[in-house]
C-alpha cells in the first residue's frame, strides 16, 4: 500500500512537473505584446524602409510579437488581414492604409472586439475619429507646398510669354500621399497663369508603372519643363524613360525633376545633379509608434495626429557623408 502511494505521489509529481513545463511556456508567450500590422505593400524603397523600421522596433527581445501582412497594395487584402487579427485576439492593431476611403465597417469591427488601433503613414477618412487612437505620419500637404514654393523660386526669372509645362506623376489614387501632394500642385497650377499640366499620369508609386506611362507619353509630346513625381521610385522610372527618349534632365538639362521621399538613391542622384529637388518623407515610424503604444499602455493621453518633421534637399544641401549617414 505504501509503495502504491509513493508511486501515486511520484506520478502526481511527474504530472505536476509536466504541467509546470507547459504552464511555464505559456505565460512566457502570453507576456509578449501581440501586434497585428497591416502594411500597404512593397511598392517602393520608402515602403521597404518603413517595414524595416517596424521589424527592428517591435522585436521579441523587447517583448513584442509583430504579425505583419503585406497587402500588395490592395485594400481588400488589408480588410482580410485586420479581420484575422480580430480572430487571433491580438493586443493591438497598426494599419498603414492603402487608400483613405472605405475603412468604417472594418474599424467598427475592431472597436467591437475592443482592440486599439493606430493608423500609420497615410490616413483614413472616417466621420468617427474615435475609431482609431491616433494617426502618425507625414504632413503631405506641407511636403507638396514646399515643392511648389521651391519651383516658384526656381522659375521666377522666367520670360513672361513662357509657359511652364509640368508632367505630373501621381501615386495610388485615393492614398493620402497622392491626394495631398496632388492638391498642393493643382492649387499652384491654378494660381500661376504661366504654369500648365502637360499631363497627369498614373504611376501607382511604382517604378515599372511610371516607366511605362512616361515612355508612352514621350512618344507624342517631348515639350516638358518639369516632372513632379509623387515618389522616388516613379522618378527612377521616369528618368529611364527620359534617357530612352534622349531628353536631358536635372542640372543644365531640359527637365527639372522634383521627387518625393528623399531615399538614399534619390539623394545620390540629387548630389550628382540628376534630380533637382528631393522632398523628404520620413519612413522611420517604428520608434514613434512604439512610444505611442507605451503611452496608451500607461493610460496617458495621446495626441490625435502626430506629424514627423521633414525638409527639402537640393544639390547644394548635400554631401556624400551626409547621404552615407542616412538610415534609408
Ligand atoms: O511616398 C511612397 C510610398 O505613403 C508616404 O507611399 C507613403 C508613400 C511614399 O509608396 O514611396
Amino acid at each position: 500500500m505504501k509503495r502504491f502511494f509513493s508511486l501515486l505521489l511520484s506520478l502526481a509529481l511527474a504530472v505536476n512537473i509536466a504541467g509546470c513545463t507547459v504552464n511555464n511556456d505559456q505565460p512566457q508567450d502570453k507576456e509578449l505584446f501581440v501586434i497585428g500590422f497591416s502594411q500597404v505593400g512593397s511598392e517602393s524603397d520608402w515602403r521597404l524602409a518603413n517595414t524595416q523600421s517596424m521589424l527592428e522596433t517591435f522585436t521579441e527581445e523587447k517583448g513584442y510579437e509583430l504579425r505583419m501582412d503585406n497587402a500588395r497594395q490592395r485594400q481588400d487584402n488589408q480588410f482580410a488581414a485586420v479581420r484575422s487579427y480580430i480572430l487571433e485576439d491580438v493586443d493591438f492593431i497598426i494599419i498603414a492604409p492603402t487608400v483613405e476611403d472605405g475603412w468604417e465597417p472594418v474599424l467598427n469591427e475592431v472597436r467591437e472586439a475592443g482592440i486599439p488601433v493606430i493608423i500609420m503613414d497615410r490616413s483614413v477618412s472616417v466621420d468617427d475619429k474615435d475609431l482609431y487612437l491616433t494617426n502618425i505620419g507625414s504632413d503631405f500637404l506641407t511636403e507638396g507646398n514646399m515643392a511648389v514654393e521651391w519651383l516658384e523660386n526656381e522659375t521666377s526669372g522666367m520670360a513672361e510669354d513662357d509657359t511652364l509645362r509640368i508632367l505630373h506623376l501621381q501615386g495610388t489614387y485615393g492614398a493620402t500621399a497622392q491626394l495631398l501632394r496632388t492638391k498642393a500642385l493643382e492649387v499652384a497650377v491654378a494660381q500661376h497663369e504661366d504654369w500648365e499640366f502637360a499631363a497627369q499620369l498614373y504611376g501607382d508609386f511604382t517604378e515599372a508603372k511610371a516607366y511605362e506611362v512616361v515612355t508612352d507619353y514621350l512618344r507624342t509630346d517631348k515639350d516638358i519643363d518639369v516632372i513632379y513625381s509623387e515618389n522616388d521610385n516613379m522618378t527612377f522610372g521616369a528618368m529611364r524613360a527620359l534617357d530612352d527618349a534622349g531628353i536631358t534632365y536635372g542640372k543644365n538639362g531640359q527637365v527639372k525633376i522634383i521627387s518625393f521621399d528623399a531615399t538614399k538613391k534619390a539623394l545620390q542622384y540629387c548630389l550628382e545633379g540628376k534630380i533637382d529637388l528631393c522632398v523628404e518623407c520620413n519612413p522611420l515610424h517604428g520608434p514613434d509608434v512604439e512610444k505611442l503604444i507605451a503611452m496608451y499602455r500607461d493610460g496617458e493621453d495621446i495626441p490625435k495626429h502626430v506629424y514627423v518633421e521633414e525638409t527639402i534637399f537640393t544639390q547644394r544641401d548635400l554631401t556624400q557623408d551626409f547621404i552615407d549617414s542616412r538610415e534609408y
